[in-house]
């Protein structure tokens, strides 16, 4: 069975782990595949970021900063403070020193030519992932936020501002002229099962689903799609989701962000959605949403709990073949 996943960050990596430790302990052979957003990468001293793949990418390696949710293990920040004497790396933007050698590959391979595909396939093929990573675009098709004070890009009102100015809207640079990855085309077209991340709906799912095309291949997959909610009893499980879904007007609940996912067969993207065991109220409403809902222990703790809440994400899916 083919499974994609669509997210990208540490909500996305969680749950990945969860679904590969699932899988391995299930001896099914399942494939899963990762339709990594690319929205949150830029450009610092000439260098490519890409945080929601790199996540992704150390965690299933098994050399992440497991504390910080980025960036690698046992980092050092020596380059990083140069780049900040210097002045071609923001003060409030630390790259370690493992880390920079990912940015400094990946900006070697792009300027040869290489494809944001690629990049990806030759970084992943450095350890056994379990997982393919997929970009949802070639294209760069970064974030950016509207504010009081202008437009700044994504990371600045993430990182240096720790979200807490008004954002008036989120946007993805160019997303017009984007069109999905090849991998991502495969990876839904030929899903078994198809499943949101418990990501950040704005930020991290939402410019997936942004790039002309890529809504489409999730309606018309033939795969039962599954979202899995990042938000338990109205507060965000990690992450700064609150502040971006306010922007929007989404309510921060399981139920609003279920509804702004929409069920496919009302024109939305998801048939199914997993919400915690303290918002099983939240069933009733959605289910005549034409949105299936199950109330599952949703905290991801452990390997076992994530392979459990991936399980689950499984069985609601199986009931909707
Ligand atoms: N997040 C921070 O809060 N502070 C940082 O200095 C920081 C640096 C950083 C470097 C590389 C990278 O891949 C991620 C980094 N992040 C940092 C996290 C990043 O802003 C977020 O993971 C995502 O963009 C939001 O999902």
């Amino acid at each position: 069975m083919r499974i994609t996943v669509i997210g990208g960050g540490v909500g996305c990596a969680r749950f990945v782990l969860g679904l590969r430790e699932h899988v391995r302990r299930s001896g099914s052979g399942d494939e899963i595949s990762v339709v990594v957003n690319t929205a949150d990468d830029w450009w610092v001293s000439g260098l490519r970021i890409a945080p929601d793949h790199d996540s992704l990418l150390y965690a299933l390696a098994g050399v992440n900063d497991t504390e910080r949710g980025w960036g690698r293990a046992g980092e050092s920040e020596r380059v990083s403070a140069e780049l900040a004497a210097w002045g071609t790396a923001p003060d409030w933007f630390t790259l370690g020193d493992l880390d920079l050698g990912t940015h400094i590959a990946r900006t070697a391979w792009l300027r040869g030519g290489a494809t944001v595909s690629e990049v990806f396939r030759r970084l992943g093929a450095r350890w056994d992932l379990g997982a393919t990573l997929v970009p949802a675009t070639d294209q760069e098709i970064d974030t950016h936020v509207q504010t009081d004070g202008g437009e700044i890009h994504f990371q600045e009102w993430w990182v240096r501002h720790r979200s807490q100015i008004p954002a008036r809207g989120f946007a993805q640079r160019d997303v017009s002229s984007a069109e999905p990855s090849p991998g991502a085309r495969a990876a839904l077209e030929g899903a078994d099962v198809i499943l949101l991340a418990p990501s950040n709906p704005i930020v991290s799912i939402g410019p997936v689903l942004a790039v002309p095309g890529m809504r489409d291949l999730v309606r018309e997959a033939a795969a039962p799609v599954v979202g899995v909610s990042g938000i338990i009893d109205g507060a965000v499980v990690r992450g700064m989701a609150d502040a971006c879904l306010a922007a929007v007007g989404v309510e921060t609940s399981a139920r609003a962000v279920a509804e702004h996912y929409g069920a496919r067969s009302r024109g939305g993207v998801i048939d199914g959605w997993l919400v915690d065991e303290t918002d099983a109220p939240a069933a009733a409403p959605l289910e005549a949403a034409g949105i299936a809902t199950r109330a599952v222990p949703l905290w991801m703790r452990d390997p076992d709990t994530s392979a459990r809440l991936a399980a689950d994400a499984l069985a609601l899916a199986r009931e909707l073949v």
